[in-house]
């Protein structure tokens, strides 16, 4: 074999159109003249940087393994020399510097008090993109806000005189310690928020205790993640099913030889739900003249970062699909995304570990119910109809969305889950204070945990039983609850259509 080529900026900067079209990541030369129509982003993105090097713009949305795996090895051309290529001309608008002015007027972490803080942070220090696709969900944004709002339906009956001198709040998930009936749960593209993504939750997860779940589509790539883990932490791996069932086989046992301790599988997004914030963001930062030639260049690129890279999830994806993950892997099998007491029972009973109880962040199907008010449903059917019993060892019930405070975790439990995911509050920790936020948030939850505890007369997790919760009102939708200030105010309302400065 010849030694790769190393070419200089000027020669790169050539092949700069659509009949010859290299780029540079990472110091390295790719042809993707012929790859342009099928660039899942659309070609247009790819043009823009047509001779000249897009890390900046890959990096975020790309495991750093997408160019390598996706691309003929012939189309690797060589390496490039850095000093000689032309920087990529950052212009920075005045919205930009506003938003580094906002950057550099946080409030210190000592005054972040709860993680409904964060969020605040984070809406005005994000880049708008990012901000847009963190926060955003489906459609009308109904079922986001009644993840919360369902918390608010739920009430405490707590217990007095008993000796809560010292409280424990630990718990085991799947077997595994954990410092709070808390885990990570997965969310895609970490680097939008913070050049160190998803790593950022490894290091507070192992500074903590907790869990975290790897996202099948994280910024950093898998083994970057597992190898930032310290000896002995415990991770788990959220699964997209791809459509080339010999990719998902490899990416599972990889997972397994890693040493992941619990497969969820993703089975609420067979197709990506709508989300509008997200898409309304794409439309206008193109040029006007975008409006007119949208979908002209094969992909329809009104629709959003999250949709333009996820057509390899599998739709076909069905029971009888279990055998073959049984077959393939020992790990205890999760599904992440149950919504009615039939299907919980359904993975009851193919043998699973558990079931996710989620509507994927309200990110999916708008008006889908709460995890929390399924919660109580399938602990009340797989009671009444296999004698079980919660929290159950050998079948987990998850519950995740909308969990901003310890006392949210603790209604779950209380009504038979064995741990509560939390998504984007961590994304917001990070992306405004990176690592020390994530470390902060899990100390603020740490010391609700103590505090509420000892509240509601519960030394230890397992005595938050259902007798210390009135959840009567949880399927009524409609009650009139005090109104959440602080959630309320980060809550932003959804944008009609504009006209266009002309
Ligand atoms: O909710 C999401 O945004 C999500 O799960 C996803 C799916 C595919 C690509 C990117 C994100």
């Amino acid at each position: 074999m010849s030694a790769p080529r190393v070419f200089s900026g000027q020669e790169v900067s050539q092949h700069n159109n659509r009949q010859s079209c290299w780029i540079i990541v990472h110091g390295k030369v790719y042809d993707v003249t012929d790859f342009l129509d099928e660039h899942p982003g659309g070609s247009k993105i790819i043009l823009k940087y047509a001779g000249k090097d897009a890390t900046k713009e890959y990096e975020p949305i790309h495991p750093p393994d997408a160019i390598t795996t996706n691309l003929p090895l012939e189309k690797h051309l060589g390496s490039v020399d850095l000093k000689t290529v032309e920087k990529v001309e950052v212009v920075i608008t005045s919205e930009e510097r506003a938003r580094q002015e906002r950057v550099a007027a946080r409030p210190p972490l000592s005054e972040v008090l709860n993680l409904h803080d964060f969020e605040a942070v984070a809406r005005q220090v994000m880049p708008e993109k990012a901000w847009a696709y963190y926060s955003s969900a489906a459609d009308d944004e109904i079922t986001i806000r009644e993840n919360h709002a369902a918390y608010h339906r739920i009430w405490f009956r707590p217990r007095i005189m008993r000796n809560v001198t010292t409280v424990d709040w630990s718990t085991t998930i799947l077997g595994h310690r954990s410092s709070m009936p808390l885990y990570i749960t997965a969310t895609a593209l970490g680097k939008l928020g913070h050049p160190d993504g998803e790593l950022n939750l490894t290091r507070a997860a192992a500074k903590h205790g907790v869990i975290q779940m790897i996202p099948t589509l994280a910024s950093c790539s898998f083994d970057e993640i597992v190898d930032a883990a310290q000896p002995g932490q415990v991770q788990f791996f959220q699964l997209y099913v791809n459509k080339d069932r010999e990719i998902t086989k490899r990416i599972v046992q990889h997972a397994e030889k890693r040493g992941i301790k619990g497969l969820f599988i993703t089975v609420d997004a067979p197709q990506l739900g709508r989300r509008e914030k997200d898409m309304r963001m794409k439309f206008e930062a193109d040029d006007p003249s975008e409006v007119k030639k949208a979908g002209s260049d094969g992909v329809d690129r009104s629709q959003g970062a999250a949709r333009a890279i996820s057509s390899f999830i599998d739709p076909g994806l069905n029971w009888d699909d279990l055998k073959w993950f049984k077959s393939i892997t020992k790990m205890p099998l999760i599904l992440k995304g149950v919504q009615c007491w039939e299907d919980a029972l359904e993975a009851y009973d193919a043998g699973l570990a558990g079931v996710v109880l989620s509507n994927h962040g309200g990110r999916q199907l708008d008006f889908a119910r709460s995890g929390i008010e399924i919660l109580v449903e399938v602990v009340r059917e797989l009671g009444e109809r296999r004698g079980l019993k919660f929290p159950n060892e050998k079948f987990q019930l998850f519950v995740d969305g909308g969990v901003r405070r310890a006392t949210d975790v603790l209604k779950a439990v209380a009504l038979g889950a064995t741990a509560v995911g939390v998504g984007r509050p961590f994304l917001y920790a990070f992306s405004s204070y990176g690592f020390e936020g994530v470390d902060k948030a899990l100390q603020i939850l740490h010391d609700e945990f103590e505090m509420n505890l000892r509240l509601l007369g519960a030394p230890t997790i397992k005595d938050v039983v259902p007798e210390m919760v009135d959840a009567s009102n949880l399927g009524i939708h409609v009650v009139s609850v005090p109104s959440d200030r602080l959630y309320e105010s980060n809550y932003e309302s959804m944008q009609p259509a504009r006209l266009r400065v002309i």
